[in-house]
């Protein structure tokens, strides 16, 4: 059972976001900047919602020629508009910077052909597309970590051990990995959930994979950093001896702004040096945006349709991390 409620129409991000957004098909106005200033914000995981992440565009009153934005990753899979929600990224040229989620991962991979399509994907066209290859180079592009306006920004979260610069320096191990000459040969070593555990000793595959796996698929771990990916449910819902990775004593980002997507089932959470920004877009919860330009917090949401219904039956490796 791995989210709350069995009935194919429940919705496990129903009621979280209300306080926070303006009545449907409201334009709230709220905080809307308007000033010419140049404005950064970071976007939560739009998994293949093209029409959501239009409507917040315009609800943050985005100007690709003046502002920036991070998506946190997961931009494509398990929503319907996977292919146009690539163009419309790759359109918005150096105004837009991606992380890499483990669904953008994911579409690596298949394309590769090291992994087959799983039931719910929604990956098919772009892979049928003429512009298939223009897409997946440009993913390759894209960022495993990323460090602007005073917040690390990471997809999933850091294993513990980790302070800001190496995590930065981790990721770059694994950029340089997707776009060298050796990459369609890691795209079949990828997958995997072991190493479960970070060493500074970890070589070769098994230390591009955990960091892979720590920055793209951590949600719980143990004070040690061991890492769990069985549970994909609420920071409450952590099997014995583990906790959200944000919470592990001494952890080493624990100074340092780090905002992240991925976790779905985390609902709202707004710390002074964390920010989760995955409101289940894909699963009729928000798609949210945090403006973070000159040390502010302005959090935006619009109201999503359901395009995906969580399916407990499902093996938990085909639920939709
Ligand atoms: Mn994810």
């Amino acid at each position: 059972m791995g989210r709350p409620g069995t009935g194919l129409n429940d919705n496990p991000h129903a009621g979280r976001f209300a306080p926070a957004l303006p009545p449907e098909g409201a334009q709230s106005g709220l905080g809307r900047p308007g000033t010419g200033l140049k404005m950064n914000f970071l976007i939560g995981d739009v998994q293949g919602c093209c029409d959501a992440l239009d409507r917040l565009l315009a609800e943050i009153g985005f100007s690709p020629s003046r502002d920036h934005l991070w998506l946190m990753g997961d931009l494509v899979n398990r929503g319907p508009q996977s292919l146009a929600t690539l163009r419309r990224l790759v359109a918005l040229g150096a105004a837009a910077d991606c992380l890499l989620g483990n669904h953008d991962l994911h579409l690596l991979v298949v394309a590769e052909g090291a992994q087959r399509m799983k039931r719910q994907d929604t990956l098919t066209e772009i892979l049928a597309a003429p512009d298939r290859d223009q897409l997946l180079d440009w993913l390759r592009g894209q960022r495993m970590a990323a460090f602007d306006d005073g917040w690390l920004l990471v997809h999933a979260g850091v294993a513990p051990q980790w302070d800001r610069d190496q995590t930065l320096a981790l990721a770059a191990e694994v950029e340089a990995a997707l776009r060298g000459p050796g990459r369609a040969g890691f795209m079949h070593v990828l997958y995997g959930d072991r190493p479960a555990r970070w060493k500074a000793g970890l070589a070769g595959h098994d230390r591009l994979r955990f960091i892979v796996n720590a920055l793209t698929r951590i949600r719980f771990c143990t004070a040690e950093g061991q890492l769990e990916f069985d549970t994909k449910d609420s920071a409450g819902s952590a099997p014995p001896g583990f906790m959200p990775w944000y919470e592990v004593p001494g952890r080493r980002t624990a100074d340092t702004r780090v905002a992240f997507g991925h976790w779905s089932t985390l609902g709202a959470l707004d710390r002074p040096n964390l920010l989760a920004l995955d409101s289940g877009c894909v699963w009729g919860g928000a798609l949210s945006a945090a403006r973070i330009d000159a040390g502010r917090r302005e959090i935006f949401q619009v109201r999503c349709a359901q395009a995906q219904a969580p399916q407990p039956w499902a093996r938990s490796a085909e639920r939709g991390e």
